[in-house]
């Protein structure tokens, strides 16, 4: 019965493949070499350096993705039988491959995998398991052996920064499901998860010198629910749960603006000195914390010293979008204090374009949202030349709390519809007039007005998404919709197979996945 499951599924397999492998990113380059595949199996043994830590512990990633499939799971060992089919995995620092890239090479006899630091060689693992095949994705001890392509892959990443940025101050999300995001951001090598982690809405990290910030500010989310924070401890478990997937967790407190919540809890961040009532709409640019008052430069002071010692990240994002309540002088000077206060604390200042034109310090780094507005790019290009680098998150592409369509029900429309090919067919390198090195990747933000579960997520995220993920990781000169199209059609069974609730955006042919 098994093994006439087994020829069932090469049948469809064969007809179902596409040229070239369903991987997204697509790697810098693939060789497909046809020819017979790899044979993994349930004994496979997956070969690291004698004492190298970090090789082991990748190594059983793979081995614990085969043995969710396979009836055991692939032993980690130092040394195999001479003629024993292996996968071998290596971290050699002399390899040339940088910090993130690899190179793979997969043929019936064996796969060797090379990277010159511990990312790349994760990096590598994630493309295995997207040459395998998607079942291996499910739970259940299926079939094996599970047949790896002949292929051979010299892969390293475009940007530096690739990211995706989740509002969970607009609705509360806990910790498993930051968990169940970087699940899937590991899956298409993004390494950067930003954390909107305060709005007029609700405040949700605990700082620990002002209990106030999360215990009353962390009462309230969009439409009145009963909102949520993380304490000290959730914030460490979600950084470690993040660092063993090379992920990096970047917090953000917005300021000086969309700080109703923190002036619900704290009454002398107001001029007035009296408490804000609690807000539960979508509005903004009402709120600001009173710049004039030496207890509101206390509380930023307290803020980023906390967030330093929770966030491993060098980066420490402090917003400054939409505010309306100020004079031009009152901000920028509050930019410039707030930018000072986080180098002090040995961290790179981030804020959103909306800080460009406030005289930014060298060193500077500026999410642009706005592009699409020449005003706001000759402000970032300006910012630029004075020594600023950027992050882009344009709203029209690849803000993917858009609605993809009008028929789309999750999602706003204020900066258009961005579709699947909207949020794919653009070059970061071509949105700016700003030199390379000055774009240190791509993030996509996902700001939760319209969504609260991780089915919400999971639907406005993917497949736009793995879009982004290539967009920072491929080669400009590799990459094509048509291309990335067919590959996503035949992606669809992974992720039907990880239970993501994906949108079967009738852009894309999704039969391409064969039968899932
Ligand atoms: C804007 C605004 C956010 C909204 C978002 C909705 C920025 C940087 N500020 O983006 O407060 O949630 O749009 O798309």
């Amino acid at each position: 019965m098994r093994a006439l499951a087994f020829l069932l599924f090469a049948v469809t397999a064969v007809h179902a493949q596409p040229r070239t492998p369903a991987l997204i990113p697509l790697p810098a380059e693939v060789e497909v070499r046809g020819g017979a595949p790899f044979m993994m199996a349930g004994t496979t043994p997956l070969v690291v350096d004698a004492g190298d830590a970090e090789a082991q512990r990748i190594a059983g990633v793979l081995a614990a993705l085969v043995g969710n499939t396979v009836e055991t799971t692939p032993p980690v060992v130092e040394a195999a039988p001479g003629g024993t089919p292996a996968v071998r995995l290596r971290i050699d620092a002399e390899a040339g491959h940088g910090a993130e890239g690899y190179a793979l090479d997969v043929s019936a006899a064996g796969v060797e995998l090379v990277a010159s630091a511990p990312a790349g060689l994760f990096y590598g693992v994630q493309t295995l398991r997207q040459l395998l095949p998607a079942r291996v994705e499910y739970e259940a001890a299926l079939y094996a052996p599970l047949p790896i392509p002949s292929v051979r892959i010299a892969d390293a990443p475009r940007y530096a920064w690739r990211g995706m940025m989740l509002d969970v101050a607009r609705h509360f999300f806990g910790v498993a499901d930051v968990e169940r995001v970087i699940d899937l951001m590991a899956l298409h090598k993004l390494n950067r998860l930003h954390l909107h982690l305060s709005d007029d809405q609700g405040w949700r990290i605990e700082i620990p010198s002002r209990p106030a910030l999360a215990r009353v500010g962390g009462r309230t989310e969009v439409g009145g629910g009963p909102g949520g924070y993380y304490t000290v401890e959730d914030v460490a478990r979600i950084v470690r749960y993040a660092a063993d997937r090379f992920v990096t967790v970047v917090p953000e407190i917005d300021l000086p603006g969309h700080t109703n919540a923190a002036l619900v809890a704290i009454p002398e961040l107001n001029c007035d000195g009296r408490a804000r009532a609690p807000y539960t709409g979508t509005n903004v640019g009402f709120s600001t914390v009173c710049v004039e008052k030496e207890e509101t430069w206390a509380f930023v002071e307290d803020v980023v010293a906390s967030l330093a010692e929770q966030f491993p990240s060098d980066v420490i994002h402090l917003g400054g979008d939409e505010v309306e309540e100020l004079t031009a002088e009152q901000y920028a000077t509050f930019v410039t204090r707030a930018q000072a206060i986080v180098e002090a604390a040995g961290k790179r200042y981030a804020g959103w374009d909306d800080v460009a034109h406030a005289g930014l310090a060298p060193g500077a780094l500026v999410q642009v949202w706005r592009a699409q507005r020449a005003d706001v790019a000759r402000q970032v290009e300006a910012a630029v030349a004075d020594g600023a680098q950027v992050v882009l998150s344009p709203s029209d592409r690849i803000y993917i709390d858009m609605k993809y369509d009008e028929s789309t029900v999750l999602g706003l429309t204020w900066a258009g519809v961005n579709g699947v090919r909207d949020a794919y067919d653009w070059d970061p390198g071509a949105l700016l007039d700003v030199p390379e090195a000055a774009v240190l990747g791509v993030e996509a933000p996902l700001w939760a007005e319209t969504i609260s579960t991780i089915r919400d997520v999971e639907f406005l995220a993917f497949p736009r998404l793995a879009g982004v993920a290539e967009i920072g990781w491929t080669p400009q000169s590799a990459r094509s919709w048509s291309g990335y199209r067919a590959r996503l059609g035949a992606f669809g069974p992974r992720w039907t197979a990880l239970g993501v609730n994906h949108f079967r955006s009738p852009e894309v042919d999704w039969s391409l996945g064969g039968v899932e």
